[in-house]
C-alpha cells in the first residue's frame, strides 16, 4: 500500500530522511505551495520566489528519477492554503496507509505535525533530519550539566567527530583550533569583490516570478533582478565559485562592510544550504580540500568551516534545547516598536540605511551587517525582540526559525540573557567606523557623541550601558565598560543621557 511522503520547502535534498526506503511504484511524494506558510510572516518576495522555484525544479528532478510526485501549486484552484488541508486532500486522493515527514525546522510546525497523530486518519511518522551533523539528542547530551554552552567547545568536538582539519596525530591542523585573530581585517580603501553569479531562468522560474509578483505585491522586498540558484546543480556552481575564487580572502574580510558591496568575500550559500540544495558536510569537505591543495589559507578555511560545522549546528542545538520558552525571553524587557526605517531604509544613519536597502534589494546581508548594524541598533534602542525577530525571519532568504531565532534573540539582542553570547554585542559608532566605510558618507559625525549631528550609536551605546548596569553587573566580561562609564564626570554622563533622550525623540518622530 501507498505511503505519502511530505517534503517541505526547506527539505529539497534527495537524501532527505522522509524518502529513505521509498517504493517508487507505490509511494507518493507530496510538495505543496501553501499560502499560510508564505504569509504567517510576510516573507520577502525573493524568498518566496526562491523557495517555490526550487520546489518546482526539485519535484521535476524527482519525477525524472522515476518517483511519483503530487505537486500542488499556489494557484491550484483546489489548494486549501495549509499543510494540513493539503495532506488531507492527498490522503483522500491516494489512500495511503501512512504519512512520513522529516522533522521541520520550526517548533510551530512540529506542534502541527504532532497534532496530526490524532487529526489524520492514518499514522504519521516524523523522522529526524539526518542532514544536520549533530542530532538534537546529541546536542542535548553535550549540553547536559554544562554551566555555559560555548560554541567553541562544541565545535572542537565536531571537528574531531568528522575529522575535519585534523592532522595525523588527531591534533587540530596547524596546531590551533581557531584562527580568528588572523581574520576580521578592516576594509582597505577601494575594497571590492569579484562579480557574483547570475543563473539563467527556466520557464518554471519565469512562471514563479509572475506568480509572486501577482500574489505578494504588498510583501517587503524587490523581486527583480532575480539571480538566485534554484537547483542543486546551480547551487553547486555557486559553491564551487566561492571555494575557487573567494574563499582565500574570506577570513580577511569576514567582518568588513563596504558601501555598495553587499557580498564582499562571503559565500552566499546559506539560502541553498538551509533549503537542502547543498549539504553541510560536502561544503566543509570541499573547503578542507582547498586548504590541502594549497589554494586557500588555513585562517580562511578554518574560519569558514567553523561557521558551518560549529555555529550553524550549535545554533540549531540551542533552538531545540530551549524551545518553546526561548521565543518568549526578553532579558532587557525591551519594548520599543520596530522603527519604520527597518522597512523603508529612510534614515539619515548611512549604515542602517545601507543594510536595510541591501536587504530589500537582495533578501541578504552578511553576518556583521545583521549583528552590528541592524542588530546592534535594535539592542541599543531597546526594540521589542518579538518585532525584531519577526523582521529577521521574513526579510532574509535563508531564514527559518531554528536558525533565525537564536541568532537574533540570543546573539544580536542578548534577549536570552547569555545562553548564546557571553556578553551583549553592543557597540558604538567607533566599531562601525573601524570595520566599514559607511561613516564617510553619513549625515552624522562618528567622532561626536553630543550635538545635532553626533552619531546616534555613541550616546545610545552609553545609555544602554547605564540603563542596564544592574542587569549586567555580574557579567565577567563587562567590568571595564562599567568602570569607564562610572569614571566619567557626572555632567558628561548627564549630557550623554540627555543626548540619548533626544535621539529617542527623533526615533519616535521619524527624523533620525
Ligand atoms: P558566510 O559568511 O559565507 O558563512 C558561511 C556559512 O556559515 C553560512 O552560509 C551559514 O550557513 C553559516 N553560518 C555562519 N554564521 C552562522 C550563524 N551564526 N548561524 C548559523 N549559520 C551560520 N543565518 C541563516 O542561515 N539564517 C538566518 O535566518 C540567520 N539569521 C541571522 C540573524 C542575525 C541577527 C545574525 C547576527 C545572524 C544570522 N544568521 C542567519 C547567520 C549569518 O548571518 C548568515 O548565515 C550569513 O550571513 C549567510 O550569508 P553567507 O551564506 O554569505 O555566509
Ligand atoms: C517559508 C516557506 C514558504 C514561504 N512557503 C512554503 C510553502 O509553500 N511550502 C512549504 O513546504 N514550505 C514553505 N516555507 C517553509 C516553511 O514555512 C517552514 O519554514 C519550513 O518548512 C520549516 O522547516
Ligand atoms: Fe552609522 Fe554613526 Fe557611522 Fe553614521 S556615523 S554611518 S550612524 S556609525
Amino acid at each position: 500500500m501507498t505511503i505519502l511522503r511530505l517534503i517541505l520547502a526547506d527539505q529539497l535534498s534527495a537524501s532527505i530522511s522522509s524518502l529513505h526506503g521509498i517504493d517508487r511504484d507505490k509511494d507518493v511524494v507530496l510538495l505543496c505551495e501553501v499560502m499560510a506558510e508564505a504569509i504567517y510572516v510576510k516573507h520577502h518576495k525573493k524568498k518566496i520566489a526562491f523557495l517555490f522555484a526550487s520546489m518546482r525544479h526539485f519535484a521535476e528532478e524527482l519525477k525524472e528519477d522515476g518517483l511519483q510526485v503530487r505537486y500542488i501549486k499556489l494557484d491550484d484552484p483546489d489548494n486549501t492554503a495549509t499543510f494540513e488541508g493539503e495532506v488531507k486532500r492527498a490522503i483522500k486522493a491516494c489512500n495511503p496507509k501512512q504519512v512520513i515527514v522529516t522533522e521541520p525546522g520550526e517548533y510551530r510546525l512540529q506542534r502541527i505535525f504532532q497534532s496530526w497523530q490524532t487529526t489524520l486518519k492514518v499514522p504519521v511518522e516524523v523522522r529526524s533530519d539526518s542532514r544536520f551533523l549533530a542530532s538534537t539528542d546529541e546536542f542535548s547530551v553535550w549540553a547536559k550539566d554544562k554551566k555555559q554552552l560555548r560554541m567553541e567547545f562544541f565545535y572542537r568536538d565536531m571537528r574531531k567527530k568528522y575529522h575535519i582539519l585534523m592532522d595525523a596525530e588527531g591534533k587540530p591542523e596547524g596546531g590551533q583550533w581557531n584562527y580568528d585573530k588572523e581574520n576580521r581585517k578592516p576594509p582597505q580603501q577601494g575594497l571590492t569583490s569579484p562579480k557574483r553569479m547570475s543563473h539563467q531562468k527556466s520557464t518554471i522560474t519565469h512562471e514563479v516570478l509572475q506568480l509572486v509578483e501577482k500574489k505578494f505585491a504588498d510583501h517587503f522586498g524587490h523581486l527583480q533582478p532575480f539571480h538566485f540558484a534554484v537547483t542543486r546543480s546551480q547551487a553547486l556552481m555557486e559553491l564551487n565559485h566561492f571555494i575557487g575564487t573567494l574563499l582565500p580572502r574570506f577570513g580577511d574580510y569576514q567582518d568588513a562592510m563596504v558601501m555598495g558591496e553587499p557580498y564582499l568575500y562571503h559565500s552566499l550559500i546559506s539560502a541553498y544550504l538551509n533549503a537542502g540544495l547543498l549539504l553541510p558536510l560536502e561544503i566543509c569537505q570541499l573547503a578542507e580540500q582547498a586548504y590541502r591543495a594549497g589554494t586557500a589559507p588555513l585562517n580562511a578555511v578554518e574560519g569558514f568551516i567553523r561557521q558551518i560545522l560549529g555555529w550553524r549546528e550549535y545554533i540549531r542545538g540551542i533552538y531545540w534545547l530551549h524551545m518553546p520558552q526561548y521565543a518568549e525571553l526578553n532579558f532587557f524587557a525591551a519594548k520599543r516598536q520596530l522603527p519604520d526605517f527597518y522597512w523603508t531604509a529612510n534614515t539619515k544613519m548611512a549604515c542602517v540605511a545601507e543594510v536595510v536597502q541591501q536587504t530589500e534589494d537582495h533578501a541578504y546581508s552578511h553576518h556583521i551587517q545583521r549583528l552590528m548594524i541592524t542588530g546592534n541598533f535594535a539592542l541599543l534602542a531597546g526594540i521589542n525582540p518579538v518585532e525584531v525577530c519577526e523582521w529577521y525571519l521574513l526579510v532574509y532568504a535563508d531564514a527559518y526559525e531554528w536558525v533565525e531565532l537564536p541568532n537574533t534573540l540570543g546573539m544580536a539582542l542578548y534577549g536570552d540573557g547569555g545562553i548564546v553570547g557571553s556578553k551583549p554585542y553592543a557597540a558604538s559608532g567607533k566599531y562601525i567606523n573601524r570595520m566599514s566605510n559607511y561613516c564617510e558618507s553619513c549625515y552624522y559625525h562618528v567622532e561626536e557623541t553630543l550635538g545635532e549631528r553626533a552619531c546616534p550609536f555613541n550616546a545610545l551605546y552609553w545609555d544602554f550601558i547605564a540603563r542596564n548596569q544592574n542587569k549586567l553587573q555580574g557579567n565577567q566580561r563587562m567590568p571595564y565598560v562599567f568602570a569607564t562609564w562610572n569614571k566619567m564626570a557626572e555632567d558628561k554622563r548627564n549630557a550623554i543621557r540627555k543626548q540619548a533622550a533626544l535621539t529617542f525623540n527623533k526615533l519616535d518622530n521619524g527624523t533620525l
